[in-house]
């Protein structure tokens, strides 16, 4: 298994780590790659392993939305050659036509990817996007810190809980409209997608409830306010929920936990994947990069790192076992099925953008 996986990267890996340093000042002449990816999401020697393959300089850079990466994509700001959105991106994003059409021969690593993660509705053929990290909506929690016993989103929504248990600004939500409104109605039963007037109507008064409770709206410093034990509960994706916790035991802070909830009743499933924007400068280059993030080893070295799902079955192969199974990050078949794409509502968006600008006014 080991071997084909490997055998199946186009890419001669064998590096020895080290490597020139991402994020260098580039040499003049030196070919320069611009990177733009959500935070805390890749394993740095993967960037370096690269410099060092290619030696071009990698200019990396973060952001923590879907909106962030829509407005820069469209303003042209950035010049980015290699940039990560999400499914609901991805249709935003190829409606105003702003990505190119990949060149499947550069990637020869294209086949270590598990077809269940191929030809999404958002891009059937996979003709501009290669999957990266798939995972879900989940709850963290503080175990050590927060009074009660969370089973879901309960910890985040039920105001008695809340104040009874001293959780009172200590929980955070993401500053996402669609997957916070999507928690909302959840946890009050609604399909969560819904643009029912009614369920909505409902979403909006939970979250005004719970605004006052809040300590931030924030969809990348969770993670440090998790490891500080600023806050207790956090609304996040899986991935960087499993990072806190990994990080607290790093510190060898022991009895701290993150335990992280992927809500049993079903939640958000969602996709980032790998593209090349129509404007991007090193073509090429964004191709290799492409497929050296698809080699087995990288791929799954990035997924250790990142605790996210991947799409990568040559990856998943080299993984360690307890990773595999751990719920968390791949949840089992049931959950999934309970689970829900963000479905694209078109113009009955503006009804979800109604309840968020009530909320965040
Ligand atoms: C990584 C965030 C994952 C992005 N920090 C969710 N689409």
């Amino acid at each position: 298994m080991q071997s084909a996986a490997v055998g199946a990267g186009g890419l001669a890996l064998g590096c020895d780590g080290g490597g020139a340093g991402w994020g260098r000042r580039p040499s003049q002449g030196a070919k320069r790659l611009n990177v733009f990816n959500w935070s805390d999401y890749i394993h740095e020697d993967a960037i370096a392993q690269f410099e060092e393959q290619t030696g071009a300089t990698v200019v990396y850079d973060n952001y923590a939305s879907d909106s962030e990466l829509e407005t820069r994509l469209a303003t042209g700001a950035g010049n980015y050659d290699v940039v990560f959105p999400s499914d609901r991106a991805m249709v935003a994003l190829l409606a105003k036509d702003l990505l190119l059409p990949l060149a499947r021969q550069q990637l020869a690593n294209f086949g270590n990817l598990d077809g269940e993660f191929l030809g999404l509705p958002f891009d059937e053929d996979n003709r501009f996007s290669v999957p990266y990290f798939w995972g879900t909506l989940a709850v963290g929690v503080r175990s050590d810190l927060c009074p009660v016993a969370a089973r879901g989103l309960e910890v985040l929504f039920d105001a008695k809980l809340l104040i009874s248990a001293k959780l009172r600004r200590r929980i955070t939500m993401l500053d996402d409209m669609e997957n916070v409104v999507a928690a909302a109605l959840s946890h009050l039963g609604h399909p969560l997608n819904s643009v029912e007037p009614a369920h909505l109507q409902a979403a909006q008064g939970l979250l005004l409830a719970q605004k006052p409770l809040v300590q931030a709206y924030t969809s990348d410093s969770y993670r440090e306010r998790l490891i500080s034990g600023d806050a207790w509960a956090a609304l996040g994706w899986s991935g960087d929920l499993l990072q806190a916790d990994a990080e607290l035991q790093k510190l060898g802070r022991e009895s701290a936990r993150v335990r992280v909830i992927v809500p049993p009743t079903g939640t958000m499933l969602w996709i980032d994947s790998m593209v090349i924007p129509r404007r991007a400068q090193n073509v090429e280059l964004a191709h290799a990069f492409i497929n050296h993030l698809l080699a087995a080893r990288v791929a799954a070295m990035n997924a250790e790192k990142v605790s996210y799902a991947t799409p990568n079955q040559a990856a998943r192969a080299l993984l360690p076992a307890e990773m595999l199974a751990d719920e968390s990050i791949y949840p089992p078949a049931e959950v999934v099925q309970r689970c829900t794409w963000l479905k694209n509502r078109g113009a009955e968006i503006e009804k979800v953008e109604r309840v968020w600008r009530v909320v965040r006014a």
